[in-house]
């Protein structure tokens, strides 16, 4: 016998635009939104604060594989308003899922970036302990975090907990079979995640209009939730919208997509040369002080009476400061103790695994290496 269709007791119809309300056409904060975001000049402060931070260790990254420091660098200049915005839209409580550029969110969480960089010289695939920072690994296959994403967010709705879950991705990712499966399973179980795709509209070479026919913003309500396009170069809009969008999903009413439309300004990484796919007239839009995230914030405070040069050289100052910790962090470090590779996989190791680790103890021990 079929049963009805709309069994499911959270089943929505996929047209709860709320979220979607708070920007206009432009994917700007409407007025009426920004007024009952009630963002703080503090807050705001704080957002220029850690892009200005970012953008500086963006270069510095940049500068160190240059030199010979790291292996590989993904800059991600061009993005400091999507992943500074959405990582402190999220409370200390929730999660944090990210892609292998958002490097600006790990610093947000408060991870060393000294240590992050240790995954790009080499060093360890993973820098940091994902319970101490709610803040799980970079993923470098493409789309493979959103399924780890949705299936940990519904974990902590089964254990009823207040905790809303961010996801990065690129919009290449959205191509990805595991975005899809991710996206469906989060609109049927109702999982408290936030999908923030980082639209920059490049996947390496290819331009986004040859990677999706359609908008990404619109396959929310494919999948029967909301979806809210915003201008991804105000971190005014991405903050106040995902804040909605992580308190929408802690209270129980489910996933939203929000797609954060920005332009990767410099290459996919140090091993790619956009010359050779991309002119600078294609550049040229998204170079004006209008696009830039850290000018467009400094005139929000300007509007405010919240930017002077005090502010504004301190906040260099100390970008300056950050950059070189992260420097002589990273140049200090040293590869990991090798027996390091059997911990951190179980919690209770089985026997066979601990006698595999003392054979390896003592043929290090024999001199099988340092
Ligand atoms: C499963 C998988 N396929 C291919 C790659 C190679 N690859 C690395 S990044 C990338 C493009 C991703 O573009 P997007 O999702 O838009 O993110 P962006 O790098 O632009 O931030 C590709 C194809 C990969 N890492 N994983
Ligand atoms: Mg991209």
């Amino acid at each position: 016998m079929a049963k009805a269709l709309h069994t499911h007791p959270q089943a929505r119809e996929g047209d709860d635009n709320s979220i979607g309300s708070l920007v206009d056409a432009h994917g700007l904060l409407t007025p009426e939104a920004e007024r009952d975001a009630a963002v703080s000049d503090d807050q705001l402060r704080e957002l220029y604060r850690m892009m200005v931070i970012c953008r500086r260790l963006d270069q510095e990254g940049l500068n160190l594989q240059r030199q010979g420091e790291l292996g590989l660098w993904g800059p991600y200049v061009g993005h400091e308003a999507a992943q500074v915005g959405a990582a402190l839209a999220m409370e200390s409580t929730d999660w944090i899922f990210p892609y292998y550029r958002d490097f600006a969110m790990a610093v947000c969480r408060g991870i060393d970036p000294g240590n992050i960089l240790t995954i790009f010289r080499g060093l360890t695939h993973g820098a940091w302990n994902p319970y101490e920072y709610r803040f799980a690994p970079f993923i470098i296959p493409v789309g493979t975090q959103v399924p780890h994403a949705v299936g940990f967010a519904v974990g902590c709705k089964f254990d009823h907990e207040q905790t809303a879950v961010l996801v990065g991705f690129g919009e290449g990712a959205t191509s990805t079979g595991d975005w899809h499966e991710a996206m469906n399973f989060a609109g049927v179980f109702q999982a408290p995640v936030v999908f923030l795709c980082e639209n920059n509209q490049w996947a390496i070479s290819v331009p986004v209009e040859e990677q999706i026919a359609g908008r990404i913003v619109d396959r929310a309500a494919g999948y029967g939730f909301p979806g809210v396009r915003v201008d991804g170069t105000d971190v005014l809009t991405v903050y106040a919208v995902v804040r909605a969008a992580a308190q929408h999903a802690r209270q129980g009413h489910g996933p939203v997509l929000v797609e954060s439309v920005a332009y990767r300004l410099q290459a996919h990484t140090t091993s790619d040369d956009p010359t050779r796919y991309r002119t600078d007239a294609d550049l040229d839009p998204w170079k004006g002080s209008d696009k830039d995230p850290i000018e467009r914030c400094a005139e929000r405070l300007r509007q405010r009476n919240a930017y002077d040069d005090t502010f504004a050289v301190a906040v260099a100052q100390e970008a300056e400061e950050r950059a070189s910790a992260m420097r002589q962090t990273l140049v200090a470090a040293r590869p990991p103790h090798p027996e390091s590779v059997f911990d951190l996989v179980f919690a209770n190791p089985p026997a066979s695994l601990m006698r595999e680790r003392d054979e390896f103890t003592s043929s290090l021990e024999q001199g099988g290496a340092e």
